[in-house]
């Protein structure tokens, strides 16, 4: 049907509009995504035969932590970073499967132990950090439901060199019943150090490192 003259010139000044309006849109979103090179991202490559495992990029270098093509998931402690946890899964069909368990890493990825102790099976979908209580880990099996453990008592800032000083807030990574109690769960001082923990330090200029350990209570400790 002729729809006329002017309906026409309608319909082109609308479609003007319209593209003017998605260009400007498009300007407003024209990506500003950059890949600083100081980033540090974490890359698992999965039943690569010749480039599996977990490679890390930091400052432009790409390096690989560790070769088991048979990792699947990567967990980076969210108030830890150097602590890591890979979960390695492999076909369930295989008699016996290729999986490792589960690796933990307190270095960066520079050295991995198998954390494996109480699980009934290797092969795993994920584990993560528990993020309302970083010390404590979610594994997710393969067929089996899920785990829950914790993570190992390890030195904070170190290892530490004694006889020597030790600060007392660099008490272990470990966590809540592990390489601390607090009575006052609330963190009084210094909120962002050692921000998922509730032990209390305020900075304090005269301190030794410029911080203490404080707000102490009946039954409190650390190590
Ligand atoms: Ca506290
Ligand atoms: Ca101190
Ligand atoms: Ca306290």
């Amino acid at each position: 049907m002729d729809q006329g003259p002017g309906r026409t010139a309608e319909t082109r000044r609308r479609r003007r509009h319209s593209i003017r309006r998605s260009e400007r849109c498009l300007r407003r979103a024209r990506p500003k995504w950059q890949f600083p090179r100081h980033r540090t991202l974490h890359l698992v490559s999965y039943k690569d035969w010749n480039n599996g495992g977990i490679h890390k990029y930091e400052g432009g270098n790409l390096s690989r932590l560790i070769e088991d093509k048979y990792i699947r998931h990567l967990a980076i402690k969210p108030d830890e970073p150097s602590v890591l946890l890979a979960t390695t899964n492999d076909q369930p069909f295989h008699d016996q499967t290729n999986a490792a368990g589960v690796y933990l890493s307190t270095d960066g990825g520079q050295t991995w132990n198998l954390e494996n102790n109480g699980l009934p099976v290797l092969r795993g979908s994920f584990a993560i950090f528990n993020p309302h209580n970083p010390s404590e880990l979610v594994f997710a099996s393969d067929g089996r439901g899920f785990f829950r453990g914790g993570v190992g008592q390890s030195a904070y800032n170190g290892p530490h060199t004694i006889p020597g000083a030790i600060e007392c807030e660099f008490y272990d990574n470990g966590g809540e019943g592990v390489a601390f109690n607090e009575v006052d769960t609330a963190k009084n001082g210094e909120a962002t150090f050692r921000p998922a923990d509730g032990v209390d330090v305020p900075n304090k200029a005269n301190a030794s490192n410029g911080k203490a350990v404080g707000w102490t209570n009946d039954g409190e400790w650390l190590e």
